[in-house]
């Protein structure tokens, strides 16, 4: 017997047996109930084993002679997380049977099933195009499931666009790490990635800026080379549907009324000096935002419509909302005189009563609200939903108001931010927040306890100022994001949870991450490659 396999996100309860528990071989099939979803994760699992082995996998209805059984049915496991993403696995007696109340665990559960294989078997073909071997299967007992229901990951693809194969490689990666939510940043000052048909120059003119910064933003020197891009519909309606399949919910957010320059630049009549501007070329908070006129409202309800209807979501919309300065608007004749009329005594008022209106329009559109914490400064609409990133404070205050609550501290949880504080470390924005330091983060921590249930989860966000490539942004994203994963699936409370368990285990899971070809950042610090500073071995 070789060693345990390094389960990860820890599951809740595990029980190792000693010797074969199953024996998977060419011929491998998959038997599974007649519930809704499962047969669809029965076609995941089967495509993800083919490639991988060079096997045929079959998969058929409920017999008494498959090797892996899916069933439908209850799993009592102490997780207080949504009960339908709960699994039992067990591989005994030449079977391996999963067992979920929901298609989404028993996802889960097949997710660990990979976990109990070799870490070959993350890779797409078989050595030399060979069928593998038959493979043992370790005796195992698993109950599972997840801690929070919102354990998420964010991409801001309008720093800097990231291609469509990154995006599905994303999924993946999220979701063989129990994540379920992938928070998409569209638009911001420096791109505008989604065309809205009643208003094409977002795309024509939004997505395509002049130039980057060279360096740190704060040196200003550009680097003289456009950038840009924009995902068609087919694209995104691609997304959505690859990642339903996996069981992650792609939540988009649309950055109102500020970082909206990118949208100013296609049509200055949004803004509020009716200036002609360009798409930003430099980093930091503009002070150009929207101007609060019906029409514009007008232009965010189309955008909106447009966004809903290719992102279903799970019902949840990101009105963004952050940084948003107010000096356009003191020197607004139409702001001034709406705050008189509203008998506003503050500019800050304007952002809740924008975001009011907007509220409004994704409650008819049977949409839940999410912003930054920035909203509650206004007063956030009711029922919307608080993402904290500027600390945890602006979550614990959403949470006293009754506010749900996804905690996003920044830092914690900012991924651009460096690993360590070491010039071998490649430019990021700022240093640093290690491993350890986001495995050892509590979302619900800082609330009181009788305000806990307001927590929905944690997100590990990652804006992409420092990062031109998918490989910087997954040199970011892990193996921090395996901590995170962790952070938001497993029992803290869990015996013998420590950080030099983990990082044991974190080490045999990068072989997984190094057989797909991630471009992580080893445990002991960034390669030459990676950090781009050589240091002779
Ligand atoms: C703040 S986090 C921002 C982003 C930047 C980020 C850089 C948030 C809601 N706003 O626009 O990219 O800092 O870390």
């Amino acid at each position: 017997m070789g060693e345990r396999p390094a389960l990860l996100p820890q599951p809740w309860r595990v029980r190792f047996a000693d010797g074969t528990g199953a024996e998977l071989a060419d011929g491998l099939s998959i038997a599974c109930d007649d519930a809704p979803g499962f047969l669809a994760t029965a076609h995941w699992f089967r495509r993800t084993i083919e490639a991988a082995t060079g096997w045929r996998v079959e998969v058929g209805g409920a017999t008494t002679c498959a090797t892996i059984e899916l069933r439908a049915g209850r799993v009592d496991v102490p997780a207080p997380g949504p009960e339908g993403e709960r699994y039992h696995l067990r591989v005994a007696d030449g079977r391996i049977v999963v067992t979920a109340p929901a298609a989404s665990g028993a996802f889960y559960g097949l997710q660990t099933v990979r976990q109990l294989l070799d870490a070959d078997w993350y890779r797409h073909a078989p050595p030399g195009g060979r069928a593998r071997p038959a493979l043992a299967v370790g005796g195992v007992e698993v109950e599972d499931g997840p801690r929070f229901s919102w354990r998420g990951v964010h991409l801001d693809v309008s720093r800097h666009f990231m291609p469509m194969p990154f995006l599905l490689r994303l999924v993946d990666l999220a979701a063989l790490h129990k994540l379920n939510m992938l928070h998409l940043h569209l638009t911001d000052d420096q791109g505008w990635r989604v065309p809205i048909p009643k208003h094409p120059r977002l795309t024509e003119v939004g997505a395509w800026r002049r130039e980057s910064p060279l360096g740190h933003g704060r040196d200003r020197v550009g680097d003289g080379v456009p950038h840009g891009g924009f995902y068609t519909h087919a694209d995104l309606a691609e997304l959505v549907g690859y990642a339903a399949e996996r069981h992650v919910t792609v939540v988009p957010e649309v950055d109102m009324p500020g970082h909206m320059v990118a949208a100013i630049a296609a049509y200055p009549e949004l803004g509020n000096t009716g200036e002609e501007r360009e798409v930003l070329a430099h980093w930091g908070i503009s002070r150009h935002v929207l101007n609060l006129e019906e029409p514009t409202l007008q232009f965010c309800w189309d955008v909106i419509d447009e966004v809903a209807d290719i992102f279903p979501g799970g019902g949840w919309f990101h009105i963004g909302g952050d940084e948003c300065p107010t000096v356009e608007w003191e020197e607004s004749t139409t702001a001034r005189t709406l705050m008189a009329a509203e008998g506003m005594t503050d500019p800050r008022q304007l952002q809740g009563w924008f975001n009011a209106r907007i509220a409004e329009h994704l409650g008819g559109i049977g949409r839940t609200v999410i912003g930054w914490d920035e909203i509650l400064e206004g007063g956030a609409p009711e029922g919307s939903v608080v993402m904290s990133w500027r600390d945890e404070a602006g979550g614990v205050a959403a949470a006293e108001a009754g506010h749900d609550v996804v905690m996003t501290p920044q830092q914690w949880l900012y991924l651009d931010w460096a690993y360590a504080d070491d010039p071998a470390e490649p430019l990021a924005i700022c240093p640093a927040i290690s491993v350890e330091r986001v495995y050892g983060y509590d979302p619900v921590g800082s609330v009181p306890p009788e305000k806990r249930h307001h927590v929905l989860g944690a997100q590990a966000n990652l804006w992409t100022e420092y990062v031109p490539t998918p490989e910087h942004a997954e040199y970011l994203y892990f193996p921090r994001l395996c901590a995170l994963s962790e952070v938001v699936w497993s029992d803290p409370d869990a015996e013998g949870r420590s950080f030099g368990e983990f990082e044991a285990r974190l080490g045999r899971h990068l072989e997984r991450l190094a057989a797909l070809g991630v471009n992580y950042r080893p445990l002991s610090g960034p390669t030459p490659g990676q950090s781009r500073v050589w240091r002779p071995a």
